[in-house]
């Protein structure tokens, strides 16, 4: 039986990742940071089955006694101050945590557990202000948020641990991936959580920011499933994961409101510009062609299923 550690099991994708872990047969361990209130909401339905280990990113004594209690064959870094609006106000925690904490848990690695297989959760976010369409894993970097840099720090410190220790490290360089665990911060969980409580009469609008971003928006239950192929592979190497098609926030508007009737959804939606951010990543579309062709990733779920999941779930719990 392997065994698997996760940082950030108590996030969107450590849920998915442990219950896909789980069904391969895997002994599954979760890094959890203390809390005065509940953060174990979305693995609840876990608990009998995973074990949770207390530790924090920004503490690399956790993170060793961590992995000298679990011994894990391979580590899933997920844990990061994730959202990228947070990361203009808190720009020093988020390099901390995103940034610095990933280098921290490469280096418990190295001293602990050196040939454990370690996956590092990389974003689109680094191309940023693209410099080329659709983004390959040789587009060059350049990030427009403090979130985006922290992810650029973790990512060359993943290649350089490979290449000066012999690590296995493989960075995933996940495009945006959504789902009805999604934080309700995001603008695809707001969208469908509004649309949801307009439905039900207890909402008349959404407050939204910049509706021309276009984003690759896939189901993050998809997007788990190729972290683990990561980690199967004969050689490490960094994967670009996207669905290679590009949509709007107004498309995601058209598509979720047009699932409970609504075909102008103008009267509905307000522009706060406490939304708009310093910096704007305008446009992101994924060439995972690498990821299809060696690792025979097919993800199951198209943005209209996506978008359809969300919003039925989000009417069903508010109901
Ligand atoms: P998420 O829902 O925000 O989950 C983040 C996780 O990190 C939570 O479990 C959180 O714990 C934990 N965490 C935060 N600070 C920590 C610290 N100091 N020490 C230990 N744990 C800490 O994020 P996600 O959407 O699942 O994303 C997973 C990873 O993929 C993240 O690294 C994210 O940056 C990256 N990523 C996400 C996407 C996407 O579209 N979802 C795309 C590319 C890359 P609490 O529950 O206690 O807050
Ligand atoms: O914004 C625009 C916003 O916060 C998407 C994270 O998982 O994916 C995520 O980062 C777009 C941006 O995600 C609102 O300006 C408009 O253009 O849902 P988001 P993100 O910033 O793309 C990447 C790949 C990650 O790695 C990150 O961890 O939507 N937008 N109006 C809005 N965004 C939000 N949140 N709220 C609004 O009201």
């Amino acid at each position: 039986m392997k065994t698997a550690l996760i940082t950030g099991i108590t996030g969107q994708d450590g849920s998915y990742l442990a219950e896909h872990l789980l069904t391969l047969g895997y002994k599954v361990y979760g890094l959890v940071r203390r809390s005065s209130g509940n953060n174990l909401g979305r693995v609840s339905h876990l608990l009998d089955k995973v074990e949770i280990v207390y530790g924090d990113l920004q503490d690399m004594s956790s993170l060793i006694t961590a992995i000298e209690k679990c011994k894990p064959d391979e580590i899933y870094n997920l844990a990061a101050q994730s959202f990228v609006g947070s990361s203009f106000t808190m720009p020093v925690l988020t390099s901390s945590v995103t940034g610095l904490g990933a280098l921290n848990l490469f280096e418990a690695a190295r001293l602990t557990k050196k040939d454990a297989r370690i996956y590092q959760a990389s974003s689109s976010e680094m191309f940023g202000k693209v410099r080329e369409t659709p983004q390959t894993e040789m587009t060059p970097f350049h990030p427009r948020s403090p979130y985006g840099f922290a992810k650029v720090f973790a990512h060359f410190a993943a290649m350089n641990y490979r290449e000066s220790y012999g690590m296995y490290i493989c960075s995933g360089i996940l495009f945006n991936h959504e789902s009805p665990r999604r934080g309700e911060e995001f603008v695809t969980r707001k969208i469908s959580m509004g649309v949801a409580k307009i439905k039900l009469g207890l909402s008349k609008e959404i407050q939204l920011g910049n509706l021309d971003a276009k984003r690759d928006w896939g189901f993050a239950g998809d997007y788990v499933k190729v972290m683990h192929l990561m980690l199967q592979q004969n050689e490490p190497e960094d994967f670009v994961i996207g669905m290679g098609q590009t949509h709007s926030i107004k498309e995601f508007l058209d598509a979720a409101f047009a699932e409970i009737g609504i075909t102008d959804w103008a009267p509905y939606v307000k522009i706060n510009p406490d939304f708009i951010r310093p910096a704007e990543v305008d446009i992101l579309i994924a060439d995972a062609s690498n990821a299809r062709k060696k690792l025979n990733w097919v993800p199951e779920f198209n943005f209209g299923d996506l978008v359809r999941m969300m919003v039925k779930s989000d009417i069903e719990l508010l109901s």
